[in-house]
């Protein structure tokens, strides 16, 4: 026997006996707020259960959230809709369908809800067939134009247990939410318990919780743990995807969490504030005297997004039509961030909260300037992989799509397929679209030859300098760069890379200079001139750069260099010194070999580091 976690959630219009019927089928008054009961009007969610039997012995525990149907509430309705599997739409038999019965349509429409239940409540007063018929023309057409339609009443309890059968069946026909390893719980509820400390409750999606687990909280990034979970009022270890969920945050205040914060694992990708999405507007603008409001470039709107809400601005970037519906691409700004994942969706509802506007779906929650998806199928992985690889150009392979609804071995396996099928390309930790990665390595190529045929007396191009031309700013991208360059004709010799079958040289302009400097060097080989002093133009600056890369001249410190054989020299004279007087001073040794302190003091700095000496107050021993 399995048990199958569910959650309903209740739509329709105010005074349409959502909240009654609730009552009547599990026995809970989700109106739990003074203020409710005193006015006989839903304000926020409330909450109850239902557990039955399917008839193929599998238990079901459905979570039923109650929503309001008054308009002032439409954003709370919205808060309890976000992550459901079933609506159990109301229309009244006495009433018929009203202007909220269509925002709510449109609502779950726009949030993707797939199947509904519709209840015909007040059945005891009349109107059944009216009204069914009603029910079934605005339906048409929507993806409940199928759902099955029961009269009920709460009254005398006509139909009642006929809709528990109603919303088993269709429960049965629908797969419980995926597991992705990626929970997260949009919070509706925040309150504090005497003894216990902060609860927060939410629908949990995407993943489990478990107790005990660290966790974070968007957006405003506090990290705790969780001390306890419960269900319903159970206590739970492990809190599964479709589970109304509490969890105890005792290290967390009251006031430092809301509705429309975000419960979810740490290192999983952070809240963004500009998304690129895209916008679908309704297909009836003007139904029933509902008035047209046409999302424009430049509103300032209000967006909800699981359980938050947040001011933001539209800017369209593209317009278009698929299967008959309105489309539009664009970016929104968010007056704070939300942690979206690529496939969420959302509602749109004007500024002064009176109409819902528009719905939507993510299509990236980082969306900065350049990148900007077009219509790609979102529910296939290794599309949206291709896509975001094209886009980007190359990704981290651990965090590609982190934040999407793609479990990370999906993720993966997707990435495998694209590199078997030779569409993308792997660096040691990158996924690469191939085209970006031909045109990086082309490019890497010609500054290297430029180098060669510019500078050839030295190795190759500077890492740093390759790098700032490429303007990669990303350490992985550079690393895997060179280690393909280097898998074939490339070598790399500490921060220079150049062709393997490149053997640097002087040009013959530059012999005399090299003469010159190493007489400098050769003089006094053991007090030479300061670096400055030799590299008194570039031409001299470019030798002894050659000098350095090919190992002729030592670099002691910025200002100092020697000739190699000098500072080897140096290095077996100072040990010999040692060995024979015993630990020496600066100043000592410096006599001894005929230098300065100016060279003394780096080349013994050099020689520690080297484990050759080492220092005891300001005294030099050998190591061995
Ligand atoms: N006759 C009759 N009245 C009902 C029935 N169900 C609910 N009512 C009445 O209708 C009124 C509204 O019921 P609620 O359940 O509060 O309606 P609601 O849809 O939850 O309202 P909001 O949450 O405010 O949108 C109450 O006075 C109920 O007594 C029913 O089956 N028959
Ligand atoms: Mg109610």
């Amino acid at each position: 026997m399995t048990t199958r976690h569910f959650i309903i959630a209740t739509a329709g219009h105010v005074d349409h006996g959502k909240s009654a019927l609730v009552k009547a089928l599990t026995g809970t008054d989700p109106d739990r707020l003074p203020e409710e009961k005193k006015r006989q009007i839903t304000i926020d969610l409330g909450f109850a259960a239902l557990n039955v039997n399917a008839p193929n012995g599998d238990k079901i525990h459905a979570s039923i959230v109650d929503v309001p149907g008054h308009e002032d509430f439409v954003r709370n309705m919205i808060a309890g809709v976000g992550s459901i599997d079933l609506a159990l739409f109301v229309v009244a038999a006495d009433d018929g369908w009203m202007k909220q019965s269509e925002e709510h349509l449109q609502i779950l429409n726009y949030l993707g809800v797939q199947r509904a239940v519709i209840a015909l409540t007040k059945s005891d007063l009349g109107g059944i067939d009216i009204v069914t018929s009603q029910i079934r023309e605005q339906i048409a057409g929507t993806p409940f134009a199928d759902s099955p339609i029961v009269p009920t009443s709460a009254r005398s309890g006509t139909g009642i247990e006929k809709l528990v059968n109603t919303l088993v069946i269709q429960l049965t026909r629908t797969q419980p939410q995926r597991d992705i390893c990626k929970p997260r719980l949009f919070i509706d509820r925040v309150f504090t318990l005497r003894g216990i400390g902060t609860v927060v409750t939410g629908t949990l999606t995407g993943g489990c919780l478990r107790r005990g687990q660290k966790i974070v909280v968007y957006p405003s990034n506090l990290e705790t743990r969780i001390r306890s979970i419960q269900s319903h009022g159970h206590e739970l270890e492990i809190a599964q995807p479709g589970m109304r969920t509490a969890i105890n945050l005792p290290d967390l205040g009251v006031d430092q969490i809301k509705r429309g914060d975000v419960v979810t694992l740490p290192g999983r990708g952070m809240p963004t504030s500009t998304l690129i999405v895209r916008l679908e507007e309704p297909p009836r603008l003007s139904r029933d005297g509902t008035v047209a409001y046409p999302v424009k470039n430049g509103s300032s709107i209000y967006l909800h997004h699981g359980t938050s809400r947040v001011a933001a601005r539209i800017r369209v970037r593209q317009n278009g039509s698929s299967e008959g519906k309105k489309q539009k691409i664009a970016r929104l700004k968010v007056a704070s961030p939300i942690f979206a994942f690529v496939g969420d969706r959302f509602v749109v509802r004007d500024s002064s909260e009176r109409h819902t506007i528009a719905g939507g779906i993510v299509l990236d929650p980082d969306g900065d300037k350049e990148s900007l998806a077009s219509s790609v199928a979102l529910d296939n992985v290794e599309s949206l992989v291709r896509a975001t690889l094209a886009r980007r150009g190359f990704a981290r392979r651990e965090n590609l799509l982190s934040k999407s609804r793609f479990s990370t071995d999906e993720i993966s396996q997707a990435l495998i397929k694209l590199q078997q099928s030779g569409e993308i390309v792997f660096g040691e930790h990158i996924a690469a679209n191939c085209e970006f990665w031909g045109q990086l390595r082309e490019q890497a190529i010609g500054l290297i030859d430029t180098a060669h045929r510019h500078s050839p007396e030295r190795g190759g191009v500077d890492l740093s300098e390759l790098r700032s031309a490429l303007r990669i700013q990303e350490p992985e991208l550079l690393e895997s760069l060179l280690a393909d360059l280097s898998a074939s004709d490339f070598v790399r010799d500490g921060s220079v890379i150049g062709r393997t079958s490149h053997r640097a040289a002087l040009p013959a302009h530059l012999q005399p200079v090299e003469k010159r400097i190493r007489e400098a060097l050769t003089g006094q080989p053991f007090d030479p001139p300061s670096r400055k002093a030799i590299e008194s133009d570039p031409q001299a600056r470019q030798v002894v750069r050659f000098l350095i890369e090919n190992g002729e001249v030592t670099e002691l410190a910025l200002d100092v260099v020697l000739l190699r054989e000098s500072f080897e020299r140096m290095k077996s004279q100072v040990a010999e010194f040692i060995s024979k007087n015993g630990p020496a001073s600066v100043s000592e040794l410096r006599q001894a070999l005929g230098s300065s302190r100016r060279i003394m003091v780096p080349l013994l700095e050099r020689l520690d580091r080297d484990g050759v000496t080492r220092r005891v107050g300001d005294k030099r021993c050998l190591r061995m």
